[in-house]
């Protein structure tokens, strides 16, 4: 197992559409041991493969709590079933938007299919945090940031400040 390294934005890689998987072999769970390794170290509580450079419809998630025995969860080939009318409202964050969190609105509810780490077909019903997650993990396999979701006005602000955090870095780094 290893740590990859995390994509930040803005970056062109992070807008790919992400392909289906067509076999959940050893190769494939090697990825995901890696990202649920990456995930932890960082810490976050999601990740999708794109996050780490690989355009596979792949993504793990831990949603246990400081204290409690770790839960570790693996997608691949997530799809929505359904989602409910009803809303709910989460702070977002993510691993590639470092340092900004922002309210966004999705369905409060949703049932989704997936193949596990072993490749068996599931079905889910989602609710709170877990749909708030997987939802925003979901929109990273279509090239979609929880930044897309707010206005254009903050995204853009976002965008620069991160920008201008790479430039520097690069300058600190040269
Ligand atoms: O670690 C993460 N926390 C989080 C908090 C609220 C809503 C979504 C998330 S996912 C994020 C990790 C990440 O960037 N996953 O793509
Ligand atoms: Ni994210």
């Amino acid at each position: 197992m290893s740590i990859r390294e995390i994509i930040v934005a803005p970056d062109p890689r992070l807008k790919q559409v992400s392909k289906p998987v067509e076999k959940v072999d050893d190769e494939l769970r090697a990825l995901m041991d890696d990202m649920l390794e990456t995930m932890y170290d960082a810490p976050g509580i999601g990740l999708a493969a794109i996050q780490v450079g690989v355009p596979k419809r792949v993504i793990v998630m831990d949603l246990a709590r400081e204290g409690e025995a770790p839960q570790p969860r693996y997608f691949v080939n997530p799809e929505i079933l359904s989602s409910s009318e009803d809303t709910a409202v989460y702070e977002e964050g993510c691993l590639s938007v470092p340092d900004f969190y922002e309210d966004v609105e999705r369905p409060a509810q949703c049932r989704i299919r997936y193949l596990d780490y072993q490749g068996e077909i599931r079905e889910e019903d989602c609710d709170e945090l877990f749909a708030t997650c997987i939802q925003h993990e979901m929109d990273h396999l279509e090239g979609v940031l929880f930044i897309d979701h707010l206005s254009k006005l903050k995204r853009s602000m976002m965008l620069k400040k991160l920008t201008k955090a790479k430039k520097l870095q690069e300058k600190e780094l040269a």
